[in-house]
C-alpha cells in the first residue's frame, strides 16, 4: 500500500510568501527601503489588525517613512515569533462566508522591552521617529482608579522613579526615550486604548511621572509633545488554534501571528500632531478637531454593550458574543441595553445617525464566524466598567432617569465577581487585578442591601461621589434575584 505523507506547511517568511495563493494581498513595495518613523508600544493583535493596517496602506501608496518598530512590554513570545517570520503576519477579515487575507509588511522590527530596553529607548529618542502609538490596555498606564492620577503606590512606578533609565512601565519607557531626544525633534504620542480622553490622560500621567524626578522633562512633555485623543475600533478576537489553522489554510503557510478579525475598522484622531504624520486619512481614518463625541459613542454603545454581553454570557455559560446574541434572553437584553438605555445617553457626533450605528453594531456582534470569547471581554472589568457604564449611569441618575437594563448589567457584573460561579454552578475564570478587593468587600456583608452599598462605596471603581439610595435599593433587589435564580432569572423578569 502506498504510504501517505503529510505535507509540512512552510512557515511564513519573506521568501515563502512568494508561494502563497494569488488571492493573498501582500506588500508590493520594497520593504528593504522602509524607514522607521513609528514606534508602537503593545504589540498585541489589536495593533497589528488596526493601526498597522492603516499605516500599511499609507506605505503602499509610496510613503516609505513610516515603518513601525513594534515593542512588546510583557510578552516575549510575540516579538520572537514575529522576528522569526521576518516581521510579516497576516490579517484575515471574515464575516460569514466572506473573507479577505493580506500579509502586512509595515512592521520593521519587533522587540521585547525587558530584554532589548536600550534599543527601545534609542528608537523613541531617534529624531527620525515622529510618532509613538500605544495599545497597552487600560491598566497599562499606571493610573490610580481612585484618583485618576498617577498611581504612586504601584511598585513598578516606584521602581521607575528610582531608576528612570531602566524603566518597566509604559510611562517609564516613554519618558526615558523622550529624555534622550534632541531638542527640536517633534514627537507625537497617539494613545489607542479604550479610555475617554485617552491622549489627554496619557499626557497628564506622563507629566506627573516625569515631575517626580526631572521637572524640566515634565515641562518639555507639557509644551512640546503632541498627545491627540483618538477613537479606535475593530473587533479582534485573541487567536486560537482554530483561527491559526483557518489562516493557514488560506495562506498555505504557517503564520503563528495570524489574525482573524471583522472587516469593519474605524479610527478617529484629533489632528494635533507636533510634527509629521502618515496621511492616515488616505487609508480611511478621520482626522478631526474633537474626538470626544466619537469616543463617548463608541465606548458606551460598543464597549458598554460588549461588557454586558461578556458578564451575562459568562454567567449563562455562553462562550462567544455570537452565542450570546443568539440566546433569547441575553441577546434581547443586549439589544435593549444598547437601543434603549445606552443610546439615550449619547450625543451624536456631527452628521451621525446613532440608531443606524447601533444597528450596524448589533450585526457586527452577530458575526457568526468571529469566535469572540466572552471571557476575553470580561477581563479587567474594574478598569472597563468605570469608563463604559458609570458615566451614563451617573448622568441619568442625576437627571432622575432610571436605566433598568444598565442597572441589571451592573448587578450581573457584581454577582459574577462576588459569586465567582456561573448559573450552572461552574467556577468562572476571573482575570482582573482589581476584582478581589471589590468582591471581598461585598462578601464581607450579610445581606444584599449591604452588599450593594459596600460595592457602591468601593471608590477605585465607583468614585467618591455618593450614589442615590433608591438606586442602591434597586441594585440590592437585582443581587437578590441573581443569588436566588442566576442571570437567566434576572433577565427573565
Ligand atoms: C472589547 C474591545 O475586550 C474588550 O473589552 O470590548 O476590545 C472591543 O472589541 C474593541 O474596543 C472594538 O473596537
Amino acid at each position: 500500500m502506498p504510504s501517505s505523507t503529510v505535507q509540512e506547511v512552510a512557515p511564513l517568511s519573506a521568501r515563502s510568501l512568494h508561494g502563497a495563493p494569488a488571492s493573498v494581498v501582500r506588500p508590493a513595495y520594497d520593504r528593504a527601503r522602509l524607514r522607521n518613523g513609528i514606534v508602537h508600544l503593545g504589540l498585541g493583535a489589536f495593533h497589528r489588525a488596526h493601526q498597522a493596517c492603516y499605516t500599511e496602506a499609507v506605505i503602499a501608496q509610496g510613503d516609505l517613512r513610516w515603518g513601525i518598530l513594534g515593542v512588546s512590554l510583557r510578552d516575549a513570545r510575540v516579538s520572537e515569533l514575529l522576528s522569526a517570520q521576518d516581521n510579516l503576519y497576516s490579517v484575515t477579515e471574515r464575516h460569514g462566508d466572506e473573507a479577505r487575507t493580506r500579509v502586512v509588511g509595515a512592521l520593521k522590527g519587533a522587540l521585547f522591552a525587558r530584554k532589548e530596553l536600550g534599543q527601545v529607548i534609542a528608537a523613541i529618542a531617534d529624531p527620525a521617529v515622529a510618532i509613538v502609538t500605544s495599545t497597552v490596555t487600560e491598566k497599562g498606564y499606571s493610573q490610580s482608579p481612585a484618583t485618576a492620577d498617577l498611581d504612586l503606590d504601584d511598585a513598578d512606578v516606584r521602581h521607575d522613579i528610582a531608576h528612570p533609565d531602566s524603566p518597566r512601565t509604559t510611562l517609564g519607557v516613554l519618558a526615558a526615550g523622550i529624555r534622550r531626544r534632541p531638542a527640536g525633534a517633534p514627537l507625537t504620542l497617539v494613545c489607542c486604548d479604550n479610555m475617554a480622553g485617552n491622549g489627554d490622560t496619557l499626557r497628564k500621567l506622563l507629566v506627573q511621572y516625569a515631575d517626580q524626578f526631572d521637572t524640566r522633562l515634565a515641562r518639555r512633555i507639557e509644551t512640546e509633545i503632541g498627545c491627540p485623543n483618538s477613537m479606535v475600533d475593530r473587533i479582534v478576537p485573541a487567536a486560537t488554534q482554530a483561527s491559526l489553522a483557518w489562516a493557514e489554510a488560506r495562506l498555505v503557510l504557517r503564520d503563528e501571528a495570524a489574525i482573524v478579525c471583522e472587516p469593519f475598522t474605524q479610527w478617529v484622531i484629533e489632528d494635533r500632531f507636533a510634527g509629521p504624520r502618515p496621511a492616515w486619512e488616505d487609508a480611511g481614518a478621520l482626522l478631526t478637531s474633537d474626538v470626544r463625541p466619537y469616543q463617548a459613542m463608541k465606548l458606551r454603545l460598543l464597549n458598554g454593550t460588549h461588557s454586558a454581553i461578556a458578564y451575562a454570557g459568562q454567567l449563562c455559560g455562553l462562550e462567544t458574543v455570537a452565542d450570546a446574541m443568539a440566546h433569547p434572553l441575553v441577546g434581547g437584553f443586549a439589544r435593549r441595553l444598547m437601543l434603549e438605555d445606552l443610546c439615550a445617553t449619547v450625543a451624536a457626533p456631527a452628521g451621525y445617525d446613532v440608531r443606524a450605528y447601533c444597528h450596524d453594531l448589533l450585526k457586527r456582534f452577530e458575526n457568526p464566524t468571529l469566535q469572540h470569547r466572552t471571557q476575553q471581554i470580561a477581563m479587567d472589568g474594574t478598569q472597563k466598567v468605570p469608563v463604559r457604564w458609570l458615566p451614563a449611569l451617573r448622568e441619568s441618575l442625576a437627571a432622575g432617569i432610571e436605566r433598568p437594563q444598565l442597572e441589571r448589567a451592573l448587578a450581573g457584573w457584581l454577582h459574577y465577581l462576588a459569586a465567582g460561579r456561573g448559573d450552572s454552578g461552574a467556577p468562572l475564570v476571573i482575570s482582573d487585578p482589581g476584582a478581589a478587593a471589590l468582591a471581598a468587600c461585598m462578601r464581607e456583608t450579610g445581606n444584599d442591601t449591604d452588599a450593594a452599598k459596600a460595592a457602591l462605596a468601593h471608590r477605585p471603581v465607583f468614585g467618591t461621589q455618593p450614589w442615590p439610595s433608591a438606586f442602591a435599593d434597586r441594585l440590592a433587589r437585582h443581587l437578590c434575584a441573581l443569588r436566588q435564580g442566576g442571570m437567566t432569572a434576572l433577565l427573565a423578569t
